[in-house]
Protein backbone atom coordinates (compact mmCIF):
# COMPACT_ATOMS: atom_id res chain seq x y z
CA UNK A 1 0.00 0.00 0.00
CA UNK A 2 1.10 3.60 -0.65
CA UNK A 3 0.48 6.61 0.90
CA UNK A 4 0.02 7.60 5.01
CA UNK A 5 -1.21 4.60 6.76
CA UNK A 6 -1.82 6.50 9.91
CA UNK A 7 0.77 7.34 12.60
CA UNK A 8 0.76 3.69 14.15
CA UNK A 9 2.17 2.48 11.06
CA UNK A 10 4.13 5.15 10.49
CA UNK A 11 5.33 5.76 13.19
CA UNK A 12 5.31 2.04 14.63
CA UNK A 13 9.06 1.73 15.53
CA UNK A 14 8.28 4.07 18.36
CA UNK A 15 5.79 2.77 19.89
CA UNK A 16 5.29 -0.52 21.90
CA UNK A 17 3.30 -2.65 20.05
CA UNK A 18 4.06 -5.57 21.71
CA UNK A 19 0.59 -8.28 21.80
CA UNK A 20 -1.00 -5.62 18.94
CA UNK A 21 -2.34 -7.75 15.49
CA UNK A 22 -4.44 -4.92 13.85
CA UNK A 23 -4.44 -0.97 13.92
CA UNK A 24 -6.98 0.49 14.72
CA UNK A 25 -6.87 3.51 12.33
CA UNK A 26 -8.63 6.22 10.27
CA UNK A 27 -5.30 7.47 8.95
CA UNK A 28 -5.06 10.70 11.26
CA UNK A 29 -2.18 12.53 11.54
CA UNK A 30 0.28 13.77 8.59
CA UNK A 31 -1.53 17.46 9.13
CA UNK A 32 -0.61 20.42 7.31
CA UNK A 33 2.22 22.85 8.86
CA UNK A 34 1.00 25.93 7.38
CA UNK A 35 3.22 28.97 7.22
CA UNK A 36 1.71 31.95 8.56
CA UNK A 37 2.67 34.84 6.58
CA UNK A 38 0.63 37.56 8.39
CA UNK A 39 1.06 36.12 11.77
CA UNK A 40 5.04 36.23 10.99
CA UNK A 41 4.84 39.79 10.20
CA UNK A 42 3.40 41.22 12.62
CA UNK A 43 4.79 38.96 15.93
CA UNK A 44 9.17 39.15 13.44
CA UNK A 45 9.13 36.05 13.60
CA UNK A 46 8.34 32.44 11.56
CA UNK A 47 5.41 31.27 12.90
CA UNK A 48 3.67 28.26 11.78
CA UNK A 49 -0.17 26.32 12.38
CA UNK A 50 0.11 22.59 12.91
CA UNK A 51 -3.03 22.16 12.02
CA UNK A 52 -4.73 19.50 13.89
CA UNK A 53 -8.26 20.24 12.82
CA UNK A 54 -7.20 18.11 9.82
CA UNK A 55 -7.45 15.04 11.54
CA UNK A 56 -10.61 12.45 10.63
CA UNK A 57 -12.38 13.66 13.59
CA UNK A 58 -11.63 17.08 13.67
CA UNK A 59 -9.04 17.18 16.26
CA UNK A 60 -5.82 16.11 17.57
CA UNK A 61 -7.56 13.65 20.21
CA UNK A 62 -7.61 11.25 16.73
CA UNK A 63 -3.55 11.08 17.43
CA UNK A 64 -4.20 9.54 20.96
CA UNK A 65 -7.08 7.84 20.07
CA UNK A 66 -6.05 5.34 17.52
CA UNK A 67 -3.40 4.12 20.04
CA UNK A 68 -5.32 3.76 22.58
CA UNK A 69 -8.65 2.22 21.14
CA UNK A 70 -5.73 -0.53 19.08
CA UNK A 71 -4.37 -1.50 22.63
CA UNK A 72 -7.98 -1.79 24.38
CA UNK A 73 -8.84 -3.92 21.58
CA UNK A 74 -5.52 -5.86 21.68
CA UNK A 75 -6.18 -6.13 25.35
CA UNK A 76 -9.99 -7.95 24.74
CA UNK A 77 -11.97 -4.53 25.72
CA UNK A 78 -15.00 -4.27 24.37
CA UNK A 79 -16.27 -0.95 25.74
CA UNK A 80 -14.03 2.49 26.31
CA UNK A 81 -15.21 5.31 28.40
CA UNK A 82 -14.46 8.58 28.85
CA UNK A 83 -15.19 11.81 30.30
CA UNK A 84 -14.87 14.81 27.70
CA UNK A 85 -15.32 18.68 27.05
CA UNK A 86 -16.26 17.21 23.31
CA UNK A 87 -12.97 16.23 20.73
CA UNK A 88 -12.07 13.38 23.33
CA UNK A 89 -15.97 12.25 22.64
CA UNK A 90 -15.94 12.53 19.32
CA UNK A 91 -12.70 10.88 18.72
CA UNK A 92 -13.46 7.90 21.10
CA UNK A 93 -16.53 7.48 19.40
CA UNK A 94 -15.77 7.25 16.03
CA UNK A 95 -12.18 4.83 16.98
CA UNK A 96 -14.70 2.59 18.70
CA UNK A 97 -17.06 2.45 16.09
CA UNK A 98 -14.12 1.25 14.22
CA UNK A 99 -13.04 -1.20 16.21
CA UNK A 100 -16.86 -2.61 16.73
CA UNK A 101 -16.66 -1.22 20.69
CA UNK A 102 -18.83 -0.28 22.66
CA UNK A 103 -18.41 3.82 23.88
CA UNK A 104 -20.20 5.60 26.86
CA UNK A 105 -19.13 9.73 26.85
CA UNK A 106 -19.96 12.12 30.03
CA UNK A 107 -19.88 15.37 28.56
CA UNK A 108 -20.99 18.65 30.64
CA UNK A 109 -24.70 19.28 30.12
CA UNK A 110 -25.01 22.30 28.12
CA UNK A 111 -20.75 23.25 27.49
CA UNK A 112 -20.33 20.96 24.94
CA UNK A 113 -19.80 22.93 21.27
CA UNK A 114 -22.33 21.48 19.08
CA UNK A 115 -20.70 19.53 16.66
CA UNK A 116 -18.48 17.49 19.01
CA UNK A 117 -21.97 16.45 20.30
CA UNK A 118 -23.26 15.68 17.05
CA UNK A 119 -20.15 13.58 16.18
CA UNK A 120 -20.64 11.70 19.24
CA UNK A 121 -24.39 10.60 18.79
CA UNK A 122 -23.97 9.92 14.72
CA UNK A 123 -20.70 7.67 15.61
CA UNK A 124 -22.88 5.68 18.07
CA UNK A 125 -21.73 6.51 21.34
CA UNK A 126 -24.01 6.37 24.43
CA UNK A 127 -23.52 9.60 25.43
CA UNK A 128 -24.82 10.96 29.06
CA UNK A 129 -24.80 14.44 29.57
CA UNK A 130 -24.12 15.34 33.25
CA UNK A 131 -25.18 18.15 35.67
CA UNK A 132 -21.79 19.27 36.15
CA UNK A 133 -18.28 20.08 34.76
CA UNK A 134 -15.52 18.28 32.73
CA UNK A 135 -13.29 17.49 36.38
CA UNK A 136 -16.71 15.57 37.97
CA UNK A 137 -17.06 13.67 34.11
CA UNK A 138 -13.76 12.40 34.07
CA UNK A 139 -14.08 11.41 38.07
CA UNK A 140 -17.05 9.61 37.22
CA UNK A 141 -15.78 8.30 34.26
CA UNK A 142 -12.60 6.48 36.36
CA UNK A 143 -14.56 5.28 39.31
CA UNK A 144 -17.02 3.92 36.41
CA UNK A 145 -14.33 1.46 35.53
CA UNK A 146 -14.35 0.10 39.25
CA UNK A 147 -17.57 -1.37 38.72
CA UNK A 148 -18.09 -1.60 34.98
CA UNK A 149 -15.63 -3.82 32.47
CA UNK A 150 -14.78 -0.78 30.59
CA UNK A 151 -11.51 0.69 29.78
CA UNK A 152 -11.18 4.44 30.05
CA UNK A 153 -9.54 6.73 27.24
CA UNK A 154 -8.81 10.01 28.72
CA UNK A 155 -5.10 10.93 28.50
CA UNK A 156 -4.77 9.39 31.82
CA UNK A 157 -4.18 6.64 29.81
CA UNK A 158 -0.51 6.40 28.42
CA UNK A 159 -1.58 5.27 25.18
CA UNK A 160 -3.07 8.75 24.44
CA UNK A 161 -0.02 10.64 25.61
CA UNK A 162 2.18 8.00 23.48
CA UNK A 163 -0.14 8.48 20.27
CA UNK A 164 0.17 12.19 20.73
CA UNK A 165 3.67 12.53 20.91
CA UNK A 166 3.50 11.96 16.82
CA UNK A 167 2.86 15.60 16.45
CA UNK A 168 5.89 16.65 17.63
CA UNK A 169 7.59 13.65 15.17
CA UNK A 170 5.84 15.49 11.72
CA UNK A 171 6.81 18.97 13.01
CA UNK A 172 10.36 18.02 13.11
CA UNK A 173 9.93 16.10 9.72
CA UNK A 174 8.50 18.72 7.96
CA UNK A 175 10.95 21.50 9.55
CA UNK A 176 13.93 19.77 9.43
CA UNK A 177 14.73 20.67 13.27
CA UNK A 178 12.96 21.11 16.37
CA UNK A 179 10.88 24.90 16.51
CA UNK A 180 12.46 27.48 19.25
CA UNK A 181 9.18 27.98 20.55
CA UNK A 182 6.08 25.56 20.44
CA UNK A 183 3.20 27.63 21.44
CA UNK A 184 -0.11 25.12 22.80
CA UNK A 185 -3.33 25.70 24.57
CA UNK A 186 -3.48 23.63 27.48
CA UNK A 187 -6.69 22.10 29.29
CA UNK A 188 -5.74 18.78 31.00
CA UNK A 189 -2.44 19.02 29.88
CA UNK A 190 -2.24 16.04 27.79
CA UNK A 191 -1.37 17.65 24.83
CA UNK A 192 1.98 19.51 26.30
CA UNK A 193 3.26 16.43 27.81
CA UNK A 194 3.28 14.43 24.42
CA UNK A 195 4.59 17.15 22.06
CA UNK A 196 7.18 17.06 25.09
CA UNK A 197 7.98 13.79 25.01
CA UNK A 198 8.16 13.41 21.20
CA UNK A 199 10.35 16.07 20.94
CA UNK A 200 12.66 14.82 23.69
CA UNK A 201 12.66 11.26 22.25
CA UNK A 202 13.41 12.66 18.64
CA UNK A 203 16.45 14.45 20.33
CA UNK A 204 17.89 11.73 22.18
CA UNK A 205 17.50 10.04 19.15
CA UNK A 206 19.73 12.54 17.17
CA UNK A 207 16.93 13.12 15.18
CA UNK A 208 16.91 17.09 15.66
CA UNK A 209 19.58 18.84 17.76
CA UNK A 210 17.73 21.26 19.87
CA UNK A 211 14.60 21.42 21.57
CA UNK A 212 11.61 23.88 21.97
CA UNK A 213 10.76 26.17 24.98
CA UNK A 214 7.40 25.10 25.42
CA UNK A 215 4.62 27.97 25.99
CA UNK A 216 1.30 26.72 27.15
CA UNK A 217 -1.87 28.85 27.29
CA UNK A 218 -4.76 28.44 29.61
CA UNK A 219 -7.89 30.74 29.66
CA UNK A 220 -7.87 33.39 32.33
CA UNK A 221 -11.34 31.78 33.53
CA UNK A 222 -9.78 28.27 34.23
CA UNK A 223 -6.35 28.85 34.26
CA UNK A 224 -5.74 26.66 37.56
CA UNK A 225 -2.05 25.88 36.55
CA UNK A 226 -1.04 29.59 36.09
CA UNK A 227 -3.00 30.42 39.45
CA UNK A 228 -1.50 27.00 41.04
CA UNK A 229 -4.89 26.44 42.42
CA UNK A 230 -7.62 24.33 41.40
CA UNK A 231 -10.65 26.19 39.91
CA UNK A 232 -13.94 24.86 41.16
CA UNK A 233 -15.85 26.66 38.67
CA UNK A 234 -13.70 27.31 35.88
CA UNK A 235 -15.65 29.33 32.83
CA UNK A 236 -14.22 30.35 29.33
CA UNK A 237 -15.96 30.34 25.88
CA UNK A 238 -12.82 28.15 24.95
CA UNK A 239 -15.12 24.81 26.03
CA UNK A 240 -12.61 22.48 24.73
CA UNK A 241 -10.59 23.42 27.70
CA UNK A 242 -12.66 24.31 30.09
CA UNK A 243 -11.30 22.46 33.31
CA UNK A 244 -10.19 23.20 36.56
CA UNK A 245 -8.40 20.36 38.34
CA UNK A 246 -6.41 19.27 35.00
CA UNK A 247 -5.25 15.22 35.17
CA UNK A 248 -1.64 15.76 33.98
CA UNK A 249 -0.90 19.19 35.92
CA UNK A 250 2.54 17.81 37.45
CA UNK A 251 3.96 16.53 34.32
CA UNK A 252 3.19 20.09 32.91
CA UNK A 253 4.74 21.75 35.57
CA UNK A 254 7.95 19.17 34.93
CA UNK A 255 7.84 20.16 31.01
CA UNK A 256 7.64 23.85 31.42
CA UNK A 257 11.05 22.78 33.79
CA UNK A 258 12.81 21.09 31.78
CA UNK A 259 12.17 23.46 28.75
CA UNK A 260 12.73 26.43 29.79
CA UNK A 261 9.18 27.36 28.99
CA UNK A 262 6.11 28.91 30.71
CA UNK A 263 2.08 28.39 30.70
CA UNK A 264 0.23 31.66 30.95
CA UNK A 265 -3.40 32.74 30.53
CA UNK A 266 -5.08 34.60 27.85
CA UNK A 267 -8.60 36.16 28.31
CA UNK A 268 -11.39 35.17 26.15
CA UNK A 269 -11.66 38.21 24.00
CA UNK A 270 -8.11 37.77 23.83
CA UNK A 271 -8.63 34.39 22.89
CA UNK A 272 -11.71 35.41 20.05
CA UNK A 273 -9.38 38.43 18.50
CA UNK A 274 -6.65 35.35 17.56
CA UNK A 275 -9.56 32.98 16.07
CA UNK A 276 -10.69 35.80 13.78
CA UNK A 277 -7.45 36.63 12.50
CA UNK A 278 -6.82 32.84 11.95
CA UNK A 279 -9.52 33.10 9.99
CA UNK A 280 -9.53 36.05 8.08
CA UNK A 281 -5.83 36.55 7.65
CA UNK A 282 -4.53 33.01 7.16
CA UNK A 283 -7.38 31.37 6.25
CA UNK A 284 -7.36 28.86 9.11
CA UNK A 285 -10.68 28.18 10.98
CA UNK A 286 -9.81 26.65 13.77
CA UNK A 287 -11.98 26.35 17.50
CA UNK A 288 -11.62 29.43 20.28
CA UNK A 289 -9.55 26.59 22.25
CA UNK A 290 -7.04 26.44 19.50
CA UNK A 291 -6.57 30.25 19.05
CA UNK A 292 -5.35 30.50 22.39
CA UNK A 293 -1.95 29.53 21.49
CA UNK A 294 -2.14 32.52 18.94
CA UNK A 295 -3.69 34.21 21.66
CA UNK A 296 -0.26 34.23 23.75
CA UNK A 297 1.71 34.98 20.90
CA UNK A 298 0.17 38.43 20.11
CA UNK A 299 -0.13 38.94 24.26
CA UNK A 300 3.29 38.61 25.61
CA UNK A 301 5.24 38.60 22.03
CA UNK A 302 8.34 36.56 20.87
CA UNK A 303 11.75 36.86 20.67
CA UNK A 304 12.92 38.52 16.89
CA UNK A 305 13.13 35.98 14.33
CA UNK A 306 12.26 33.03 16.35
CA UNK A 307 10.84 29.86 14.96
CA UNK A 308 7.37 29.18 16.36
CA UNK A 309 4.73 26.91 15.87
CA UNK A 310 1.41 26.94 17.13
CA UNK A 311 -0.46 23.66 17.39
CA UNK A 312 -4.29 24.52 16.56
CA UNK A 313 -5.87 21.30 17.89
CA UNK A 314 -9.64 21.54 16.93
CA UNK A 315 -11.94 22.54 13.67
CA UNK A 316 -13.61 25.53 13.92
CA UNK A 317 -16.20 23.56 12.13
CA UNK A 318 -16.74 21.73 16.04
CA UNK A 319 -18.48 25.18 17.16
CA UNK A 320 -20.37 26.87 15.01
CA UNK A 321 -22.79 28.61 18.17
CA UNK A 322 -19.54 31.06 18.45
CA UNK A 323 -18.74 31.43 15.22
CA UNK A 324 -21.97 33.13 14.34
CA UNK A 325 -22.54 35.18 17.90
CA UNK A 326 -18.43 36.19 16.66
CA UNK A 327 -20.48 37.67 13.95
CA UNK A 328 -22.95 40.11 12.29
CA UNK A 329 -26.10 38.20 10.67
CA UNK A 330 -26.02 38.21 7.35
CA UNK A 331 -28.77 40.65 5.34
CA UNK A 332 -31.50 38.62 4.04
CA UNK A 333 -32.33 40.43 0.49
CA UNK A 334 -35.25 39.33 -1.96
CA UNK A 335 -34.24 37.52 -4.96
CA UNK A 336 -34.08 40.17 -7.28
CA UNK A 337 -30.77 42.22 -9.25
CA UNK A 338 -32.32 45.23 -8.32
CA UNK A 339 -31.96 43.89 -4.31
CA UNK A 340 -28.81 42.97 -4.49
CA UNK A 341 -27.34 46.13 -6.41
CA UNK A 342 -29.12 48.02 -3.70
CA UNK A 343 -26.95 45.92 -1.22
CA UNK A 344 -23.62 45.74 -3.12
CA UNK A 345 -23.38 48.84 -5.78
C1 LIG B 1 -9.47 21.74 20.81
O1 LIG B 1 -12.01 16.64 24.68
O2 LIG B 1 -10.08 17.68 27.30
O3 LIG B 1 -4.32 20.00 27.51
O4 LIG B 1 -12.22 16.18 26.78
O5 LIG B 1 -10.34 19.81 22.66
O6 LIG B 1 -4.34 17.82 26.30
O7 LIG B 1 -6.34 18.57 27.60
C2 LIG B 1 -10.08 18.56 25.13
C3 LIG B 1 -8.96 19.32 25.20
C4 LIG B 1 -6.96 21.89 23.47
C5 LIG B 1 -6.53 20.79 25.60
N1 LIG B 1 -7.64 22.13 22.34
O8 LIG B 1 -5.69 19.67 25.49
C6 LIG B 1 -11.66 16.77 25.83
C7 LIG B 1 -10.55 17.68 26.18
C8 LIG B 1 -8.76 21.44 22.07
C9 LIG B 1 -9.23 20.47 22.97
C10 LIG B 1 -7.36 20.97 24.39
C11 LIG B 1 -8.52 20.25 24.18
P1 LIG B 1 -5.13 18.97 26.80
Amino acid sequence: MTGWRGLIAEYAQWFDLRGVSDFVTLQEGNTPLLYAERLSERLSAEVWLKYEGLNPSGSFKDRGMTVAITKAKALGAQTVICGSTGNTSAAAAAYAARADMGCVVLVPDGKIALGKLAQAIVYGATVLQIRGNFDQALNLARELTQHLPMTIVNSINPDRIEGQKTGAFEIVDVLGRAPDILSIPVGNAGNITAYWRGFTEYHLAQRCASLPKMWGFQAEGAAPIVLGRPIENPETIATAIRIGNPASWISALEVVHESLGDIRAVSDDEILDAYRFLARYESVFCEPASAASVAGLLKYGVPDGATVVCVLTGNGLKDPDTALQMSSAPHVVDASLAALLGELG
